[in-house]
């Protein structure tokens, strides 16, 4: 009896249910997966069983960037599945729903052609009713492409193009009578805010209602606003007449809310709007999507920067891109919800969702958070001349409008990212028609914009090249001017930047500006204290973001910001000091917070925050250098706090003010473990803040007994200390030497002349091994390395590679002017002798092993009778080099 009542239920539930709402599932798992264009594919008979299986999100690319084989695929691949759909679902509309694959797809059901998208970035569908069996199971084959099309943007750009479906994809089952799924993949309905204010807010709601019948219908169609709780604010519903497989739009305006809860960045409150469609009595509901709506209103001024809901509010975040380590692009929604959650956490509230639009759920949890985003399509550093990569583009635009049309938190539209960068050709024949071509395109772009959406503003970021921006006539055409500027880093004086934004705020009068992009390459394994522009360090990372913050935060006229970048992310053409990888995120591709993030989570208006910064540095070192046979070293502590007391292994070592939310303390850092503690107090609260430090000491004194000798690993030619963090392994900078000690004799270090000056190093890519840095430095024409180590048995392992190139390096794109300007190599060969005996004659590092490869060379040692080793370097030819060295105590 029980049992009947509850199956009674049951079905009455299914009833209502399956009658009004759509069904949607993703379809991402168990893939078969073939690269490359293998035969009959498409069709339903194909033999798949030994393709790869894979699950989507998925990428081809993600392991590409791990070796030396420059490039990655880019051409055809296919995927295939079989799924079962349903019978009952014959009567419904069936849709396959893709959030991005890139870059085109083409789909086939059962066999049969349903049709391609072009873009890697946006949302499309295709309506499969007509491909389905219902009942049982169905083929789905889909070839997609990242090859390079001319008429696809974006051309190049500093980014890996990971080939795949790498976003969810979703079937999606629908009443035949239905919001529209054919309008650039948006949700059907539109919902504009003509005014708002505290008192009043004035609503206007577009819906798109198709009818996929053979017969016209009369529906009635209803949009119900509620506030966050679900409270019911207004609803209104109107009658529709749509004639048979046509899609008709029904318009509501004018709808009130009184005394609107407002969306802003500290309480994002959002309603939410359900469009529902009925059928003419109002009995049966067809379909219905919700929408979030967020009331608020905007304004960029140019002097005085963005107002939020009349509120001044400085725009202070992050670009993002959306990659990770060893995944490349193909993301689940939970590591995309964390990226956002990492700039919350940081105190951003403004993302540049760059260079493309990313996953829905980055959108939503910034619509959630209260962070404002600019999004853009990925035209990226040049433009083709047809009319295809100009539809294609417009494309791009209207696909990411409608999309993300009623995202409270979008305020800017973008669509050219450094656009003159990679001008085609330079000379002035070739200029003269291709400047107006790419006006044209710009303009074509934002006037799709301003028709598409009259609420938000346009923008396009420019490198620092205004010249050519002007010329071109693109500093005339968007709303707002993003600018990407890297005074510091690629180019020397730090100090340009803000006579730079002095400058555009002058001569662009009534322009908003914002700095788009601005960012130095931090490895986090490395550190210095004597951090310089281009040496990858931590410490270099705070000096550049310190000043940038300041400077832009004492300029009202800059209206925001958003440093290049969140996270790190990979590049197939870069060589930094990780290969193919962009190190300018504030945390890693495993998301590590680097310094430069702890610094930004205590400067960004967070409260009550602590943090002891190096903490991801676990494995450190140094050189001993106090008479209590400790190595003092600097270590930053991050606080909103004036005050910050530490304590070193249970001592405190004093107090120190916090200057732009920094204090440096020197720490005297014991061998083995070492406990660091930071204590902040500020109104009866308290802050602490906890670190372990593993610490090896190193003995300067090699007669030391208090440090007795057990290992030492010298970059040469290097300021810089180094983490092996596969090894557990430190790596510390060169001295010279002195009797009793280690270090040097003769030589200089490496220096990489580039178009401004020199700078540490090179920046080439060292093959045969994932420890550039210890390669990248070296000291040249050196005499000897010595170290008077007692006697026993050593390792000594000798490190090389040539830096020099053997032609005039082919300009990398992106590292501007910093690139290699060394003559290239001439040719050099040295003999080798350990404490005396010639052990090589003839050490040829490029004839033997070739240009930037990675060379390790051990050599067993007895050292005896108190003499120390002495590596000696005899000149043959050129200078003799030496990039490392590591002595390691046998016995
Ligand atoms: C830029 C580009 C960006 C690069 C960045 C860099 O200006 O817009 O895509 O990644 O510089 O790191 O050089
Ligand atoms: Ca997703």
């Amino acid at each position: 009896m029980r049992k009947n009542l509850v199956f009674v239920f049951l079905i009455a539930l299914f009833a209502t249910a399956s009658a009004g709402v759509r069904t949607v599932y993703t379809i991402n798992d168990r893939w078969k997966f073939c690269p490359g264009s293998p035969f009959d594919a498409q069709n339903i008979g194909a033999d798949d069983s030994s393709w790869e299986t894979v699950n989507i999100p998925h990428t081809w690319n993600n392991l590409d960037g791990d070796d030396e084989i420059p490039g990655y695929y880019r051409g055809p691949a296919w995927y295939r599945k079989s799924i079962f759909v349903d019978e009952s679902r014959e009567n419904q509309s069936a849709v396959i729903v893709f959030e991005g694959a890139n870059q085109v797809v083409e789909l086939y059901v059962n066999g049969l052609y349903v049709g391609k998208h072009i873009g890697g970035y946006t949302r499309f569908n295709f309506d499969i009713s007509r491909f389905l069996n219902y009942g049982k199971k169905n083929v789905f084959a889909i070839k997609v492409d990242n090859g390079y099309d001319p008429n696809i943007p974006p051309l190049s750009a500093d980014f890996t193009f990971y080939g795949g479906i790498y976003r969810d994809v979703y079937l999606m089952f629908v009443d035949k009578v239905h919001l529209a799924t054919n309008d650039y993949a948006s949700s059907g309905v539109y919902i504009r805010t003509p005014e708002v204010t505290e008192k009043k807010a004035v609503v206007e709601i577009t819906s798109l209602v198709s009818n996929d019948t053979d017969s016209p219908v009369e529906i009635i169609l209803e949009n119900k606003i509620c506030d966050a709780t679900g409270k019911e604010v207004k609803s209104l519903r109107t009658n529709l007449k749509i004639a048979s497989r046509t899609t008709e739009t029904g318009i509501q305006k004018k709808i009130i809310i009184d005394n609107p809860l407002l969306w802003d960045i500290d309480n994002p409150h959002r309603y939410q709007v359900y469009t529902r469609v009925y059928d003419k009595k109002g009995d049966v509901l067809y379909d219905e999507v919700s929408n979030p709506l967020g009331l608020r209103w905007f304004e960029f001024d140019p002097e005085r920067g963005f107002f939020l809901n009349g509120k001044p509010r400085k725009l202070v975040g992050n670009n993002r891109h959306q990659d990770y380590l060893a995944k490349g692009n193909a993301l689940r929604d939970e590591m995309h919800v964390r990226d956002i959650l990492l700039m919350k956490q940081m105190g951003s509230n403004f993302l540049r969702v760059s260079h493309y639009p990313q996953d829905p759920v980055i959108m939503e949890m910034c619509d959630k958070l209260g962070i404002v985003t600019s999004v853009e399509i990925p035209v990226v550093n040049a433009v083709t001349d047809t009319p295809e990569f100009l539809e294609n583009s417009v494309n791009m635009v209207k696909e990411m409008i409608r999309q993300d049309f009623n995202r409270p938190s979008v305020m800017i539209w973008g669509y050219m990212n450094e656009i003159l960068l990679r001008r085609p050709r330079t000379d002035e024949d070739f200029l003269k028609s291709y400047y107006p071509v790419v006006e044209k395109t710009a303009r074509t772009l934002e006037n799709t914009i301003r028709k598409e959406d009259t609420s938000r503003y346009t923008m396009m970021a420019y490198h620092n090249a205004p010249d050519f921006y002007e010329r071109a006539h693109l500093t005339e055409i968007p709303m707002i001017m993003g600018w990407n500027l890297y005074q510091g880093w690629y180019e020397p004086d730090i100090d340009e930047f803000q006579r730079l934004l002095d400058r555009a705020h002058d001569k662009y009068k009534g322009k908003v500006l914002l700095v788009t992009e601005y960012g130095p390459g931090v490895d986090p394994r490395l550190h210095s204290y004597k951090p310089e522009r281009f040496d990858f360090s931590q410490e270099y990372g705070i000096i550049y973001h310190r000043h940038y913050l300041r400077e832009m935060m004492a300029r009202p006229f800059i209206a925001g910001f958003t440093m290049w970048n969140l996270n790190d992310f990979y590049s197939e053409s870069r060589i930094d000091a990780v290969p193919h990888v962009n190190n300018k995120g504030v945390t890693g591709l495993d998301r590590e917070r680097k310094d430069t993030y702890l610094f930004y989570e205590a400067s960004l208006g967070n409260k009550d925050v602590l943090r002891i910064g190096n903490r991801e540095w676990k494995n450190r070192g140094g050189v001993v250098n106090t008479v209590e046979n400790t190595c003092v070293q600097s270590v930053p502590v991050f606080s909103d706090y004036p005050v910050v007391e530490l304590y070193v292994n249970g001592k405190s070592i004093g107090s120190k003010k916090c200057e732009e939310n920094i204090a440096f303390f020197d720490v005297p850092f014991v061998n083995g473990e070492n406990v660091v503690e930071a204590v902040a107090r500020k109104n009866g609260k308290e802050l602490r803040d906890m670190i372990r430090i593993d610490f090896k000491l190193i003995p300067d004194d090699l007669k030391n007994g208090d440090v007795p000798f057990t290992e030492m690993n010298v970059m040469l030619g290097s300021p810089r200390y180094f983490e092996d963090r596969t090894a557990e392994m430190i790596w510390i900078p060169e001295q010279p030497y002195k009797p009793g000690s280690w270090g040097y004799i003769g030589g200089e270090p490496y220096r990489r002349k580039t178009g401004f000056g020199s700078m540490l190093g090179s920046d080439i890519d060292i093959f045969g091994t994932d420890n550039n840095p210890i390669f990248q430095t070296q000291r040249t024409g050196l005499e000897a390395f010595k170290a008077d180590v007692p006697d026993g048995e050593y390792s000594v392992y000798l490190y090389w590679a040539e830096l020099d190139t053997d032609k005039k390096k082919e300009s990398l794109v992106y590292n501007l002017g910093a690139d290699t300007e060394n003559g290239g190599y001439s040719k050099r060969t040295f003999g080798l002798e350990i404490n005396g005996n010639p052990v090589m004659d003839k050490v040829d590092i490029a004839e033997d092993y070739g240009f930037g490869c990675a060379v390790i060379q051990k050599f067993i040692v007895n050292v005896n009778d108190g003499k120390g080793l002495t590596v000696g370097f005899k000149r043959i030819e050129g200078e003799p080099i030496l990039n490392a060295i590591r002595i390691y105590k046998n016995y």
